[in-house]
């Protein structure tokens, strides 16, 4: 039977018409009464259209306000335009459209759109970024940390499209090309703005450690500081060229040297070259006296320079062929062994972080591995793994005695035939491993590797294979000679020549049985705890070695612990500790219009100087060509700004160019909304402190690095000034999950894949939707949710269902089965929706429905506590059958203004249950009752069952086994 539908096109109307005329969703921000809740979701783009991202990003926190709103609380959920940026100059140079009335009419349809959606928005804090009373404030904050030397100017390299004639920013760079017209990009330095992030990174690290925020984004923002501890080491530098050998000599005399950063200054004496990123001050030295003679290969070394220019930093991180040209002429001195070593320059070495240069140590790094590997430098092994026994293994160290140290070898033989390996099963401790033994005092390795073998083996032609030197530690008890152990063992490689064998000592073969084992049994068979590092290294291929372990090949520190002995290395190579962070200083300045303009200016010599704040908002020129062919900022050509900056400040005054970043507007608005329209602050201090930091922030994990971190560190900027109350702005962070397309892809224009949620809120109107959305997975966990089209018709049918229960509701009687089931849903509903687990309150109200469909009549306050449980998901459809039902009683109030119902705990209560009642022991009825009814209450009701009562001769029982909710035993 096809259920009656609702005419759902009205009824979102007029309930969108009443909440506007109640003024529902204003917040109170001066209230003292009712707790303050400030839910801040990121404020979109006013690209036009809104899409299902948007729906996603914006109706479901609606559902949470709407919630908190009907718990007592005054919810603050404001909303506004990220309104400055690309989309809007590009469309003023493609259509020739002005980026402001662009913007304008953008925000006018969003507006409109973003009303579709039921959401409790309180528009009448709507601010956006490109309003000069909202930029002032930009300038304004901009000009205070100027003041504290927190904004300066300084050169960078950045990349630079020669065509559009504009900065990229790395992700704009495609295979060294521009995104937009594919021109090869060029690296320009150019004097930019920055603000001093850095200097709050520490700050913004340990910050985060106390933040209830998922693990998963707290990392990304610590991997994003990207904090490393480690050391500054100095090589000096030597010139090997005819004139003037010897240490070279720099402007000042002192010996040139390079210093590196290195989280691993315990390598040092296996450091076998030393690696200069193409940007690194020497390498641009050597055109330059008195250096310009020193390098041979110069125009060599200037092509790589060029070619590593039209790289981004993330393609020269990527995993590719390592590639470098060696500075020839020029040596390092290793600070640990004095020995020479080459000087390479190579782009895998990036300029801007630590020194711009590293030592290489190809042993136990992997990039220097590769590089060593392909241009056939040396490795020098100076760490060796260590293996220790762990307890309850018997052999596990026994803590408190000596260790004795031997030298050992390992025998690797390969039966080259079958290639098998030989292996030794000790028939007396069940241990599988390979043929070990120690080296006697003054014994060759070799030999004494050849003599182990033939003793326990009878083996005796064994082929010696050269391979690079590879050692390992392990740390056992020894249980024969009851002692613990540590055996440097030496790998020596064999090819088993002939099958050819002595007879083996009675005492040996006794110990050990020979066994071959092909190369993919080892793993299983060894038991010994090197076994999977041994099975890995039957070749004896060199060894990269990233671990910790025992120092080898390092002088005086031979046979320490290598992360023991870290330090102790740094001061004896005279070197520092220091600690580096990946994070770099944000570089706030664009070449571009669209954008709030820095309140800079430069006086005739051309210093910057803040223009003062009586000049706020410093209005962004009008009469400006957007065209990006002049070699500046589209600023450069408004003729309005350059008067302006000569009238105010005088002739030889001259303006800044730039704007600034997108991300600098949107750093601090969240504090704007609490008072939009003040001419004289940037915000209101009382209503900080009211209502800072933000309870909770819902946004795209896209922002979770950028946007996140710089508006944390925008706040602690401004929080140091005392102009925010607190040290962080925001208490939750929330990083919603992804929508796919219906192929299951990302949602994007350039996949033809974007839903348009228009039609499906045309057909079956918003309440459906937002259901949809709801119930499509859990909203605050990275989860990836494709678009089924027939789950919001689905919607719409399980609404229709909630429509037509109006047909049952009469009278004002109780019904324990109803309010039962509402207490259920209460109970899960509330907690689920604190914490966005909208998809599983969504299951609990369809089992609600169920449950109401099958009773009559449903109570008038049943149903009235049933609409408020549903109101926050379907807020048009509520409100429509709650005026329908409850004029009476509410007037021309609303849904939305009911309290959150309350329930009787004691109603979730199981409802009985049915257990068996033995007499003596043996079954003779069952009665039903609640699981937790007391012992008396199971014996009465148990007497009343006939044939238990009949074996109880005295008419009660002498004692009573009882386990409630399961059995009850009378003993007569
Ligand atoms: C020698 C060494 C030996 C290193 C070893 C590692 C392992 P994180 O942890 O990211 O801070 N490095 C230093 N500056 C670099 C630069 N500008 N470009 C590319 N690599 C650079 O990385 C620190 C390590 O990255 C440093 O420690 C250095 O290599 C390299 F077994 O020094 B290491």
């Amino acid at each position: 039977m096809a259920r009656e539908s609702y005419d759902h096109l009205r009824i979102e109307r007029e309930a969108r018409e009443k909440w506007e005329k109640l003024g529902l969703y204003a917040a109170d921000i001066s209230s003292t009464g009712k707790e303050p809740y400030y839910l801040l979701t990121e404020f979109p783009y006013p690209s036009g259209d809104l899409h299902t991202g948007h729906w996603y990003a914006f109706a479901l926190p609606d559902i949470f306000a709407r919630y908190l709103r009907m718990q007592g609380k005054n919810v603050l959920f404001p909303i506004g335009f990220d309104a400055f940026g690309l989309p809007a100059e590009n469309a003023a140079i493609k259509h020739g459209k002005n980026p402001a009335a662009w913007t304008e009419g953008n925000m006018q349809r969003m507006r409109e759109q973003l009303a579709s959606m039921g959401a409790s928005f309180d528009w009448s804090r709507a601010l956006a970024t490109c309003d000069p009373a909202y930029y002032h404030w930009t300038q304004w904050l901009f000009a205070k940390l100027f003041e504290q030397g927190l904004a300066y100017r300084a050169e960078a390299s950045v990349k630079w499209c020669p065509k559009d004639a504009t900065v990229l920013a790395n992700e704009q760079v495609i295979d060294g090309a521009c995104e937009r017209c594919g021109t090869t990009v060029e690296e320009k330095r150019l004097t930019q703005w920055f603000l001093r992030i850095t200097d709050y990174a520490e700050r913004l690290l340990q910050d985060l450690d106390p933040l209830p925020w998922r693990e998963d984004i707290k990392d990304a923002q610590r991997a994003w500081i990207g904090k490393s501890e480690g050391a500054r080491l100095a090589f000096e530098l030597v010139l090997k060229k005819n004139q003037n050998p010897g240490a070279w000599r720099d402007h000042e005399g002192k010996p040139a040297r390079v210093e590196v950063f290195t989280t691993r200054p315990e390598t040092v004496f296996g450091v076998t070259y030393i690696v200069l990123a193409p940007e690194h001050a020497w390498v641009r030295a050597i055109w330059d006296t008195p250096y310009d003679d020193a390098v041979n290969n110069k125009a060599e070394v200037a092509a790589y320079v060029e070619a590593t220019a039209k790289k981004t930093e993330r393609e020269r991180q990527e995993n590719k062929e390592k590639t470098g040209v060696r500075l020839e002429g020029i040596m390092a001195i290793n600070p640990a062994t004095k020995e020479e070593i080459p000087v390479y320059v190579a782009d895998y070495v990036l300029g801007s972080y630590g020194t711009g240069a590293v030592m290489a140590v190809p042993a136990h790094d992997e990039r220097d591995f590769e590089f060593a590997q392909k241009y056939g430098l040396p490795m020098r092994t100076v760490i060796e793994p260590k293996f220790a026994n762990e307890a309850p293994a018997e052999e596990a160290i026994r803590l408190g005695e000596e260790i004795i140290r031997r030298e050992a070898i390992c025998a690797v033989v390969r039966n080259p035939k079958d290639d098998t390996f030989l292996c030794n099963s000790w028939k007396t401790a069940k241990m599988n491993g390979l043929f070990t033994g120690g080296i006697d005092d003054g014994e060759d390795v070799i030999e004494a590797a050849r003599r182990e073998v033939r003793e326990e083996t009878g083996y005796k032609n064994l082929r010696h294979i050269e391979r690079p030197e590879l050692s390992i530690n392990t740390f056992f008890y020894h249980r024969v000679k009851k002692q613990n152990r540590w055996a440097h063992f030496r790998f020596v490689f064999f090819e088993l020549e002939d099958e050819e064998r002595n007879e083996v000592d009675a005492e040996e073969a006794a110990l050990h049985e020979v066994v071959w084992k092909k190369r993919d049994e080892l793993k299983d068979f060894f038991t010994v705890f090197e076994g999977d590092f041994i099975a890995e290294h039957l070749d004896g291929e060199p060894l990269c070695f990233i671990g910790d372990g025992i120092l080898a090949n390092s002088g005086g520190f031979d046979q320490r612990g290598s992360k023991e002995a870290k330090w102790e290395i740094v001061d004896a190579v005279g070197g520092t500790r220091e600690t580096q962070y990946r994070l770099r200083d944000w570089l706030v300045s664009r070449q571009r219009y669209w954008g709030c303009p820095i309140p800079i200016v430069y006086d005739p010599e051309g210093n910057p100087h803040s223009v003062p704040a009586e000049h706020f908002p410093w209005l962004l020129p009008t009469d400006v060509d957007f065209t990006p062919t002049a070699a500046a900022s589209p600023l450069a050509s408004s003729q309005e700004l350059r008067d302006r900056v000569a009238l105010i400040f005088g002739e030889g005054w001259t303006p800044e160019f730039d704007t600034l970043d997108t991300f600098v507007d949107s750093s601090w608005y969240f504090t704007r909304y609490l008072a939009p329209a003040d001419a004289t602050r940037f915000s209101d201090p009382v209503a900080m402190g009211k209502w800072l930091p933000v309870n909770r922030y819902s946004g795209g994990s896209e922002h979770t690095t950028m946007h996140l971190l710089y508006s944390r560190f925008f706040y602690k900027a401004l929080y140091d000034l005392s102009l925010v109350p607190t040290a962080e702005p925001f208490v939750e962070r929330l990083n919603r999950g992804l929508i796919m397309g219906p192929d299951g892809q990302k949602m994007s224009k350039s996949k033809g894949n974007v839903i348009n949620p228009d039609e499906y809120v045309q057909k079956h109107g918003a309440d459906a939707v937002r259901l949809y959305l709801a119930f499509i997975g859990p909203y605050n966990e990275p989860g990836h949710y494709p678009w089924k089209p027939e789950v919001v018709f689905s919607m719409r049918k399980f609404l229709d269902r909630i429509h037509a229960l109006r047909e049952k509701v009469d009278g004002d009687d109780v019904s324990e089965t109803i309010d039962r089931a509402l207490a259920k849903a209460t109970a899960k509903i509330g907690p689920d929706i604190e914490r966005f687990k909208l998809n599983t309150a969504v299951s609990a109200l369809m089992v609600l429905v169920s449950a109401l469909e099958k009773e009559a009549p449903i109570p008038r306050q049943a149903f009235r506590q049933f609409l408020a449980l549903v109101a926050p998901f379907a807020p048009h459809l509520t409100e429509a059958m709650f005026a329908q039902e409850f004029a009476a009683e509410a007037g021309e109030g609303s849904v939305h203004q009911e309290p959150w119902p309350a329930f009787d705990p004691s109603l979730l209560m199981e409802d009985e249950i049915v257990i068996g009642v033995q007499v003596a022991g043996k079954k003779r009825g069952e009665i039903a009752l609640s699981p937790d009814a007391s012992q008396e209450e199971a014996v009465e009701k148990a007497l009343q069952v006939r044939k238990v009562a009949d074996q109880l001769p005295n008419g009660s029982p002498s004692r009573v086994i009882y386990v409630p909710g399961r059995i009850l035993n009378l003993i007569p």
